[in-house]
């Protein structure tokens, strides 16, 4: 899809299971897209480049039942729920929501159901406004996870998260640094707080120190928020796709963070199969499964075969002399998810062989 209007004519002639994807881009749809069938619409390239903007005017999502994945939604506008209104059976996830506006409940998003199957995971929620719930407001009950809530204002009370009445599951969140004149970060007598770093302190074990985020809302070395998290059933990967948990503080027990970035320390090797995580994110292989690493699978003379993932650039390299080192670059290829066959042309002087893999 290129054309905004054609996000909303995708989801129109989708049925129920469907996925819509939509390509990278900025996107202006002029209205509020509504979504209220069970099908997901995902980016295809994640939230970083693929944006739904508002231009102050108007809410970017209403969605009943639905998955979102991977937009960055901003300048949305509305009565409650700037950015994005969910109803029951939806989940958000893998979204930054920034300067979103309402003047009446949750800037960023509200989330209104009576039941618990609202969730709102790996979201990035910064710089939104609201009279009450600046960040995200809701109504009954939801869970939200790995969310980070952070530099929202609210002008009456709740800068950050509020919770209207029932009850919310919040686990492995950052809300911080958000303001009002009442209630800075949240308001919410009845939830349930698991794991989150915010003040004043809340539920079990509870981070109370500076998260140390960088303007992207990852965590920087350091952060109390690093291994800190709670493991939570399904919940695999990051807000990149980066697979979680990741040992972040390379003390040998692999552990979720808070927020919704999985920190990726440059010396760990979650998985102990003697590749560090940085290199298993580059090739991309799995860094939480010892039985993945990039390694070439077969060769017959001068030609070697290997697994190949999107946006990496295969170089196969050679050298006559492994003790006088010097190798050089023969061919190469960019990824495409298949397996890749590379071939030596000389085939003259015998040659050993390696594979180069870098992200493209
Ligand atoms: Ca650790
Ligand atoms: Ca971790
Ligand atoms: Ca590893
Ligand atoms: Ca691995």
């Amino acid at each position: 899809m290129t054309a905004a209007t054609n996000v909303q004519d995708a989801i129109d002639v989708s049925v129920e299971g469907d996925t819509v994807r939509v390509d990278a881009g900025t996107y202006y749809p002029g209205a509020e897209i509504r979504i209220e069938k069970s099908i997901t619409l995902e980016s295809m390239r994640g939230a970083g480049i693929t944006v739904l903007d508002g231009q102050g005017e108007h809410r970017l999502l209403y969605i009943f039942g639905s998955t979102v994945d991977g937009f960055t939604i901003r300048n949305g506008f509305a009565d409650n729920g700037g950015g994005i209104r969910c109803f029951e059976r939806s989940l958000v996830k893998n979204c930054i929501v920034s300067f979103n506006t309402t003047e009446g409940s949750g800037g960023g998003i509200v989330c209104d159901t009576d039941d618990e199957n609202i969730t709102v995971r790996n979201c990035i929620i910064v710089d939104n406004l609201a009279e009450r719930g600046g960040g995200l407001a809701g109504f009954g009950e939801a869970t939200v996870e790995n969310c980070v809530i952070a530099e929202n204002t609210a002008t009456s009370f709740a800068g950050g998260l509020y919770f209207i009445f029932g009850s919310f599951n919040v686990r492995n969140c950052i809300i911080w640094n958000n303001t009002a004149p009442e209630y800075d970060n949240w308001r919410g007598s009845s939830s349930i707080f698991l794991n989150v770093c915010t003040i004043p302190t809340v539920g079990e074990n509870c981070v109370t120190n500076d998260p140390m985020l960088d303007a992207e809302g990852r965590l920087l070395a350091g952060s109390p928020c690093i291994d800190a998290g709670m493991e939570i059933a399904g919940l695999t990967s990051d807000i990149e796709g980066t697979p979680r948990p990741l040992d972040g503080d390379a003390d040998g027990i692999a552990q979720s963070d808070i927020g919704a970035y999985e920190f990726v320390n440059p010396l760990a090797d979650s998985d102990g199969d003697s590749v560090i995580d940085p290199s298993e994110i580059v090739a991309g292989t799995d860094p939480t499964n010892s039985n993945d690493w990039f390694h070439i699978t077969a060769q017959d003379g001068s030609t070697i075969w290997f697994p190949s993932v999107l946006d990496r650039l295969y170089t196969l390299e050679a050298s006559t002399n492994l003790v006088l080192g010097g190798w050089y670059g023969i061919t190469n290829q960019v990824g495409s998810g298949a397996e890749i066959q590379l071939t030596d042309p000389n085939t003259n002087a015998a040659a050993f062989y390696r594979v180069r893999v870098e992200l493209f």
